[in-house]
C-alpha cells in the first residue's frame, strides 16, 4: 500500500493560502527546515566524526562552547541568511544581534543546540526558534520583541526527529521526520486536561534554593505526579505538551553562598523561554516568571536576558503564579 503523508510544507502552503498570506514565511520556514535537517545529520554523525567534545571557546555567558554548538550555529546562520527574508537574527551563540538582509521581513531568535549537557552522550537536544515580523510601515529600529509579538515559534527534538511548531492563533502542531527527511503527519497538540497523565519536570539538585513558596508547593503536590527530567528544554517540554503537567526552572534565591544565587533564573528569555511559552499558549497552557507574570508579556531589555520559567498546564501554572505573586 502506498502511503502519502501530508508534509509540513503541504500543511504550511495550505495554511498560508487559506489565510491569504504571502510566501515569504514559507521561504523562511524552508530555510529553518534545511538547517534542522543539517543539524540532525551532524548530530547523528557527531560521535563518529569526533564532534561531540568542547570547542575550547567560552561564550558571552561564561559557558563552555561545544563543537556542535558552533556547527549548529553556523548552519542556522547560513540558511537564514540565504533565505533573504531575515533582517536580524539573535543566536544564543553570538554576543550581538546578527544583521542579515536589510530588506528582510523577519526577526529570528534561535538557540541552535539547546541542552548542551546531553551532547557528549548523543542524547536529546533541541533547536529552538521564535519568529517576529519587522515593522513594515517604516524604518525598522530593531527593537526587541516580547513573546506575545512572535508570529511563530517552534522546536526540533534532535536526533529524535520531531518538530513542533505553533503559529499565532492557529494552534500548535507536531510532525515526525520520515525516511525521506520530510517532517510529516501534522498532529494538533493540546495539553490534556486529565491530571492522571500530568508530570513534573525540574532539576531537583537546586530544590533547597528555590523560593519558600515553591518548595512548599512541591512538598504538597509532587507525590501526585510522575517526575521526569531530561535536562534539555525541548525534550522536557515535548513530554509536557503530550502529557500535561509543569516544567519549572525557578530562580535560585536561597543559596547559602549568595554568589551562587540566580534571581533571574537560568533560561534565556528570547530564544528559550518565550519560544516554549508561545507554543504552550497555542496548546492551551500558560507560562509565568518568578513574579508570576506572563512570560509572553516580558519586553526584553537585552538579547541574552534570563528568566525563571514555570510552564505547562494552565491550572498548575495558575496555582504557582498565585504563590509567586503573594510573595511580592
Ligand atoms: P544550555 O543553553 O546551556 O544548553 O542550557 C539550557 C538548558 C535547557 O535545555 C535545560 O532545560 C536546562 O538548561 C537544564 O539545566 P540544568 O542542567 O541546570 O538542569
Ligand atoms: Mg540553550
Amino acid at each position: 500500500m502506498l502511503n502519502f503523508e501530508i508534509t509540513f510544507m503541504d500543511f504550511l502552503l495550505e495554511h498560508q493560502e487559506r489565510h491569504g498570506r504571502t510566501y515569504h514565511f514559507l521561504i523562511l520556514m524552508n530555510s529553518i527546515l534545511n538547517a534542522a535537517k543539517r543539524i540532525q545529520h551532524y548530530y547523528l554523525t557527531g560521535a563518529l566524526r569526533g564532534n561531540l567534545g568542547l570547542s575550547g571557546l567560552v561564550n558571552i555567558q561564561g559557558e563552555k562552547v561545544m563543537k556542535l554548538d558552533q556547527i549548529a550555529n553556523e548552519v542556522v546562520k547560513h540558511y537564514l541568511a540565504r533565505s533573504g527574508r531575515v533582517i536580524y537574527a539573535v543566536s544564543e551563540e553570538e554576543d550581538e544581534i546578527i544583521p542579515m538582509n536589510a530588506a528582510g521581513r523577519y526577526f529570528v531568535y534561535y538557540d541552535p543546540l539547546d541542552g548542551s549537557s546531553n551532547i557528549p552522550h548523543n542524547l536529546r537536544v533541541g533547536f529552538l526558534f521564535g519568529v517576529a515580523k519587522r515593522n513594515l510601515e517604516g524604518p525598522e529600529d530593531g527593537h526587541l520583541r516580547a513573546g506575545q509579538d512572535y508570529i511563530a515559534a517552534g522546536m526540533f527534538v534532535i536526533p529524535t526527529g520531531t518538530f513542533t511548531i505553533a503559529l499565532r492563533e492557529a494552534g500548535c502542531w507536531r510532525f515526525h521526520i520520515d525516511e525521506t527527511m520530510n517532517y510529516v503527519k501534522p498532529t494538533s497538540m493540546e495539553l490534556p486536561s486529565d491530571p492522571r497523565t500530568w508530570e513534573l519536570s525540574f532539576n531537583s539538585a537546586h530544590r533547597d534554593y528555590f523560593a519558600r513558596g515553591i518548595r512548599d508547593w512541591l512538598d504538597r503536590n509532587e507525590k501526585k505526579y510522575q517526575f521526569r527530567y531530561l535536562g534539555a528544554l525541548a525534550g522536557d517540554f515535548h513530554r509536557i505538551l503530550s502529557n500535561g503537567g509543569l516544567f519549572l526552572y525557578p530562580a535560585i534565591v536561597n543559596h547559602p553562598d549568595p554568589r551562587k544565587n540566580y534571581p533571574q533564573g537560568k533560561l534565556r528569555l528570547m530564544y528559550e523561554a518565550a519560544v516554549v511559552s508561545f507554543m504552550c499558549r497555542e496548546a492551551g497552557g500558560l507560562a509565568v516568571d518568578e513574579d508570576g507574570r506572563s512570560i509572553l508579556e516580558i519586553k526584553p531589555e537585552h538579547i541574552h536576558q534570563r528568566t525563571a520559567l514555570y510552564l505547562g498546564s494552565r491550572q498548575l501554572v495558575e496555582e504557582v503564579a498565585a504563590i509567586l505573586k503573594e510573595k511580592k
